[in-house]
C-alpha cells in the first residue's frame, strides 16, 4: 500500500480532517516496551504490576490496525440484527441508561506468547500485555433489552471504527448471547475515572470481565445481534486454540479449535528481577506480584523459594473486586548464599491452579505456566546482567519496499521463526496486500529466516 493510501485510510477513519469535538489528547505512555510502533502495540514492564489499578500511562495497548479518532458529535451507536426495534443511540442517550462500574483485568490472549516453545508468530509479549482498570459504562444487556433482543439472537457482534489496511480482514468479533447479557458485561465510556482514552477505544468499548482482551472491542459503532457466531478471520481463524493436546509445532485443523474465552488463574512475579542478587544485607527479601483468574476470584497465591519443593502461602493485598487482580507478597530471608529459583502459583475459587507445563497451541494463547525467577541470595556483589540487545539488521531495499509501510521493521524484528513459519507469514502478508514478485520471494524468505530465525 502506498503512503498516500495510508493517509486516506487514516482520514477515512475520522479525526484528521474532521471538524468538531475530537477527544482530548491521550496521556503520554510512560516506560513501555514497544512491540510495534504502528499499529500501536505497547507492553507494560514488570514494575507496572506494583499498583493495583494500572494507570492509563502504563496500560498496555494492543491494536490490530491504526487508531481511529472518533468525532463524538457525529458518533452514533447502531443496534441492529435479531432485535424487535433497531436503535441509533447518541452518547447522551447511552448515558441515560443505568450506569455500572467495576474493576477488572484486561489481558491479551497472546500475553506470554514469547515463552512458548516451539516459538510461534505474533507479537512477542512477555508478562505485560495485561492491566487492571476501573471501567464505567452501561450494561450491554440493557441496550440489547431496549432494542428487544429476539430469541433467535444467539451471538452479539461488536464492530469498531478502526479500518483494515490493504486487504486484511476487519477486526470483528461476536460474543455468545449468554455472556453478552451477563450483568457485568459493559459498554464502557470511562476508564480509571476519565473518559476512555483514544488508544483504549474512545468513545465506547466492551468490558467482558474474565474473558481475554480480543472480546473487549474498542471504538464500538455497531452492535449486531446474530443467530450464529460471526464468520470472519478474527473469529474463525485467529483467537482459537485446540480442544485437545496437539503435536508442538504442528498446524491444527480449524474444526479442532475452540474460541479463546475465559482467562485462567495466573500470577506474575513483579520482583525480585531475574538474575538479581537479593538479601545481601541479611534483611528479608520482598517477593511480590499480582494474580488473577477468569470468572472466579483468586483464592490463594503460594510462593516457593526452593524450585517448587515446598510452598508457602503469600499474603494477599486488601484491594479486591470480582474480576480484578490481587496484589500479593511474601517476605523471605535466604538461608545461605546460593542460587535460588523463586516461583508463584495462583489458585482460584473453583480450585483451578496454574500448571508447571502447558500444552502448546499454534498461536501461543493463554500462557499461564507457574512463573520462575532465578536469583542469587545472600551476601556478595550484584550479579544482575542485562541481555545484550542485538541491533536490528538493515533491511535490503526490496524487503523494505515490500514489508515496511503498513508497519515498521519492529513487528518483523521481534519474531523468532523457522523458515517454514516465515514462508507462512510472508504469504499471509501477501494476501493482506504486500507486493512481492514471485522471483523475489526466495531472497525475502532467506533474509527473514537468516536474521529472525529460531536461536
Ligand atoms: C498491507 C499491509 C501490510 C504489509 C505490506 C505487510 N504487512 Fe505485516 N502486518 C500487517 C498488519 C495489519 C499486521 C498486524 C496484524 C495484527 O496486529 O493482528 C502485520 C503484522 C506482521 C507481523 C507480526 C505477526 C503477525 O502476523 O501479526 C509480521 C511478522 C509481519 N507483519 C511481517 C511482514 C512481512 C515480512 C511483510 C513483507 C513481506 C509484511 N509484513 C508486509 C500488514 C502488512
Ligand atoms: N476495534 C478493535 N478492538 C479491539 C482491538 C482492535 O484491534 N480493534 N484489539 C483487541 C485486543 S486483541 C485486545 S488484547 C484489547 C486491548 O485493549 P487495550 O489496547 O485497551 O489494552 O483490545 C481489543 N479490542
Ligand atoms: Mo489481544
Amino acid at each position: 500500500m502506498k503512503r498516500r493510501a495510508f493517509l486516506r485510510t487514516l482520514s477515512a477513519a475520522g479525526g484528521f480532517l474532521a471538524g468538531g469535538p475530537l477527544p482530548a489528547a491521550d496521556k503520554v505512555k510512560r516506560n513501555m516496551i514497544v512491540r510495534s510502533t504502528r499499529p500501536e502495540d505497547l507492553e507494560m514492564p514488570l514494575d507496572g504490576f506494583a499498583t493495583w489499578i494500572t494507570p492509563i500511562e502504563r496500560f498496555f495497548v494492543r491494536s490490530h490496525m491504526y487508531t481511529p479518532k472518533v468525532d463524538l458529535s457525529r458518533w452514533q451507536l447502531r443496534v441492529e440484527g435479531e432485535v424487535a426495534t433497531p436503535l441509533t443511540l447518541t452518547m447522551e442517550d447511552l448515558r441515560k441508561l443505568p450506569q455500572a462500574e467495576l474493576a477488572g483485568v484486561l489481558e491479551c490472549a497472546g500475553n506470554g506468547r514469547s515463552f512458548y516453545r516451539p516459538t510461534v508468530a505474533g507479537l512477542q509479549w512477555e508478562h505485560g500485555s495485561v492491566g487492571n482498570g476501573r471501567w464505567k459504562g452501561v450494561r450491554l444487556a440493557d441496550v440489547l433489552k431496549r432494542a428487544g433482543i429476539r430469541a433467535s439472537g444467539k451471538h452479539v457482534l461488536l464492530d469498531g471504527a478502526d479500518v483494515p489496511m490493504g486487504t486484511m480482514p476487519d477486526f470483528v468479533r461476536t460474543i455468545p448471547a449468554q455472556k453478552a447479557l451477563h450483568a457485568d458485561t459493559l459498554l464502557a465510556f470511562d476508564m480509571n475515572g476519565e473518559p476512555l482514552p483514544v488508544a483504549h477505544g474512545f468513545p465506547l468499548r466492551a468490558i467482558v470481565p474474565g474473558w481475554a482482551g480480543d472480546s473487549w472491542t474498542k471504538w464500538i459503532t455497531h452492535v449486531r445481534v446474530l443467530d450464529k457466531e460471526h464468520d470472519g478471520f478474527f473469529m474463525k481463524t485467529a483467537y482459537r486454540y485446540p480442544v485437545t493436546s496437539v503435536a508442538p509445532g504442528s498446524s491444527v485443523d480449524q474444526a479442532l479449535m475452540t474460541p479463546v474465552e475465559s482467562l485462567r488463574p495466573k500470577s506474575v512475579i513483579g520482583g525480585p528481577l531475574e538474575g538479581s542478587r537479593v538479601g545481601a544485607d541479611g534483611k528479608p527479601v520482598r517477593i511480590w506480584g499480582v494474580a488473577w483468574s477468569g470468572e472466579a476470584p483468586v483464592a490463594k497465591v503460594e510462593v516457593s523459594t526452593d524450585s517448587g519443593r515446598t510452598w508457602l502461602t503469600a499474603t494477599l493485598g486488601q484491594d479486591r473486586d470480582k474480576y480484578a487482580w490481587r496484589s500479593w507478597e511474601h517476605f523471605w530471608t535466604p538461608p545461605r548464599p546460593a542460587h535460588y529459583v523463586l516461583m508463584a502459583r495462583a489458585t482460584d475459587a473453583r480450585g483451578e491452579t496454574q500448571p508447571f507445563a502447558q500444552d502448546w497451541n499454534p498461536s501461543g494463547y493463554l500462557w499461564n505456566v507457574v512463573p520462575q525467577v532465578r536469583v542469587e541470595g545472600g551476601p556478595g556483589p550484584e550479579m544482575m546482567s542485562t541481555m545484550p540487545t542485538q541491533a536490528a539488521p538493515e533491511f535490503p531495499p526490496k524487503v523494505k519496499q515490500a514489508c515496511i509501510g503498513c508497519h515498521e521493521s519492529d513487528a518483523i524484528a521481534g519474531q523468532r521463526l523457522t523458515r517454514a513459519q516465515w514462508e507462512r507469514e510472508a504469504d499471509k502478508m501477501i494476501r493482506w496486500g504486500a507486493t512481492v514478485k514471485p522471483e523475489d520471494r526466495p531472497e525475502l524468505i532467506d533474509f527473514l529466516a537468516r536474521h529472525f530465525g529460531v536461536r
